[in-house]
């Protein structure tokens, strides 16, 4: 088999094929209340540390595996009912308007919706990617920022292509879509506190 070079890929694309984003932003993905809603589930979910990875305890039975050096944070998850289906609807036509620029095979969210909380005094997220082996085949991320800048400081999402790194845009409502297979990390927040909604859609594998 010939692997063909990416260089000669580039050289010869057709002019009006398109060309692959790296990231897209959606702005205003909820309005404050709505957002404001969302970040009050903080209240109702089970909110737990972030793990990294799970491991294997029992045949069969997995246990996340927390390491505060490299993820601290809290997460709690939201799955599809009466009172959540429209934050699913919000973010799936999000994904829609910005999977334009990827043009990936999208079959639907894995895992629900997770809210993300960073509290003051360095709670972070190292750099990560969202694919990894024995997980449902994520392809395309998304962030929705759901705090208003002035409520921290630090807590900037990074995302990172080999070159420096690139800053997401932190205001309120816009939600940065990326591949899974993207570099990103979260700097620690210094003061008050961030509020993220993470989501992962999913598809068959790459070909
Ligand atoms: O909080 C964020 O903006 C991103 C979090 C993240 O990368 C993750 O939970 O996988």
């Amino acid at each position: 088999m010939v692997v063909v070079p990416s260089e000669y890929l580039e050289r010869h694309h057709e002019p009006d094929t398109p060309m692959q984003s790296e990231a897209s932003w959606v702005e205003n993905v909820f309005t404050d209340s709505e957002m404001d809603d969302i970040v009050a589930l903080n209240d109702s979910l089970f909110m737990e540390p972030g793990p990294i990875g799970s491991v294997e305890v029992n045949n069969g039975q997995y246990e996340g595996l927390v390491d505060p050096i490299i993820r601290h944070c809290s997460i709690g998850f939201m799955f599809p009912n009466d009172d959540t289906k429209w934050i699913f609807e919000r973010v799936t036509a999000a994904a829609i308007h910005a999977n334009k620029g990827f043009d990936f095979d999208l079959q639907g969210l894995a895992d629900g919706i997770q809210l993300t909380r960073y509290d003051k005094e360095g709670q972070h997220y190292g750099w990560h990617q969202d694919r990894g082996p024995g997980r449902l085949n994520r392809k395309l991320s998304v962030t929705v920022q759901l705090s208003d800048p002035a409520d921290y400081e630090g807590g900037e999402l990074q995302l990172s292509w080999g070159k420096d790194p690139v800053v997401a845009d932190n205001r309120r409502g816009v939600a940065t879509f990326f591949p899974s297979f993207t570099n990103h990390r979260v700097t620690p927040v210094t003061q008050g506190t961030r509020y993220s909604l993470v989501a992962w859609f999913v598809g068959p594998l790459f070909k």
